[in-house]
């Protein structure tokens, strides 16, 4: 399976515009608990550097774009977030890096848990060893 799954999200544009809806349990696989967003993150700086032991999460770029690089451990893969109708699933055990962040670029990110720091792997070498025995 690739690590890059991109979930199916219609937009209900018509000519004023587009208009997307995120649903729990429909076109967003679980119940989402927890919502934010990443902006004004400068162009030089990537961020995210972690795995989540649990967590699921989906993340669209609303606005600009920014590079989704995942990793299982085993496999890397990147995309290119760059349109409010491509919204990726990232699911646990997955080392995430965000990179080259547009000037107006709103990551937003949906989440099936509650924000909790134990759930985090912030270091990759533990990602590795927790990941092979998995
Ligand atoms: C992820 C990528 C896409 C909170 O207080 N509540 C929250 O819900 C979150 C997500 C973060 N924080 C605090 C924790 C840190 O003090 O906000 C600060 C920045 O968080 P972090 O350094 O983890 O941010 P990123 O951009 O590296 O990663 C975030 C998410 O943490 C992560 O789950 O997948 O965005």
């Amino acid at each position: 399976m690739s690590l890059i799954e991109i979930l199916d999200i219609e937009s209900r544009g018509d000519e004023r515009g587009q208009l997307i809806a995120l649903e729990n349990n429909k076109n967003i696989p679980f119940a989402i608990k927890r919502v934010y967003y990443l902006t004004q993150t400068r162009e030089d700086v990537a961020r995210g550097f972690h795995a989540h032991k649990e967590l699921m999460q989906v993340a669209v770029c609303i606005s600009g774009r920014c590079l989704m690089k995942l990793d299982d451990g085993v496999n890397q893969e990147e995309v290119w977030l760059d349109s409010p109708v491509k919204a990726i699933l990232i699911r646990k055990m997955i080392w995430r890096e965000m990179h080259h962040f547009s000037p107006d670029c709103v990551l937003l990110v949906l989440a099936s848990e509650l924000y909790d720091e134990q759930d985090y792997i912030r270091s990759y070498s533990d990602f590795k060893l927790l990941a092979k025995s998995n």
